[in-house]
């Protein structure tokens, strides 16, 4: 990835919500830097369409029988977006908390999206991708007293198999825990020491 831009490569089971954060993101942030998408799903430009409609460019890779992302069809998308120079990347894995762990596609950082309508044991059950990531947003946190959500269990189970993840908990919904997000991205696209790094 050219330098200058921060590329961040978003990873989740189906449905967890990555098109709806970015959505959120991208029309929070859009004001202060470039911003632009690749999007990545067996079948469809659902998702393509959904972040176009934000005014950032986004490029749909469709994998056919194919169930992650891979650099070679992440460098191909790239060349075709404009100049991203100073900006964000963000890369919307397909949906598949399996194998996307093994991929590495350029990024500075996975984050790994979890919802609160998954069950806590997800981290235990799919530990590589929980391991392969530096950031887990719990999301739908809207949802989580309808589902008796228990976060400390899930922080516990997901530092058992990565005790350096970082956590935040979000709804793209109501907008809740997003600026925390935000000031994440920021420092990394800024180039200032992390939070983890000073500790
Ligand atoms: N209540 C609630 N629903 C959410 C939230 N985020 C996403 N959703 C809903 O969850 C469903 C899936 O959201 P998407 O953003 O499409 O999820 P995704 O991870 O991009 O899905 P795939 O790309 O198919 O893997 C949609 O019905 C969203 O409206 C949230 O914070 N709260
Ligand atoms: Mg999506
Ligand atoms: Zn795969």
């Amino acid at each position: 990835m050219s330098a200058g831009i921060l590329a961040l490569n978003f990873v989740s089971s189906p449905g967890a919500g990555k098109t709806s954060l970015l959505v959120r993101t991208i029309s929070d942030l859009k004001a202060d830097r470039p911003i632009a998408v690749i999007e990545g799903d067996q079948q469809t430009s659902n998702d393509a369409e959904r972040i176009r409609a934000t005014g950032v460019p986004a490029i749909q890779i469709n994998t056919g029988k194919g169930c992650h992302l891979d650099a070679s069809m992440v460098g191909d998308a790239f060349d075709r977006l404009p100049p991203l120079e100073g900006g964000l990347l963000f890369i919307e894995n397909v949906g598949n908390l399996v194998c996307p762990a093994a991929f590495d596609l350029g990024e500075a950082h996975k984050v790994v999206v979890f919802s609160t309508t998954e069950g806590e044991d997800k981290p235990l059950k799919y530990p590589d991708m929980f391991a392969a990531a530096s950031l887990m947003l719990i999301n739908k946190m809207d949802l989580a007293p309808h589902v008796d959500f228990d976060l400390a269990r899930t922080v516990e189970y997901a530092r058992r198999v990565n005790s350096r993840i970082e956590v935040l908990t979000v709804s793209a919904r109501t907008g809740e825990g997003m600026p925390a997000f935000y000031a994440w991205i920021a420092r990394r696209a800024d180039g200032k020491p992390t939070a983890s790094a000073a500790e």
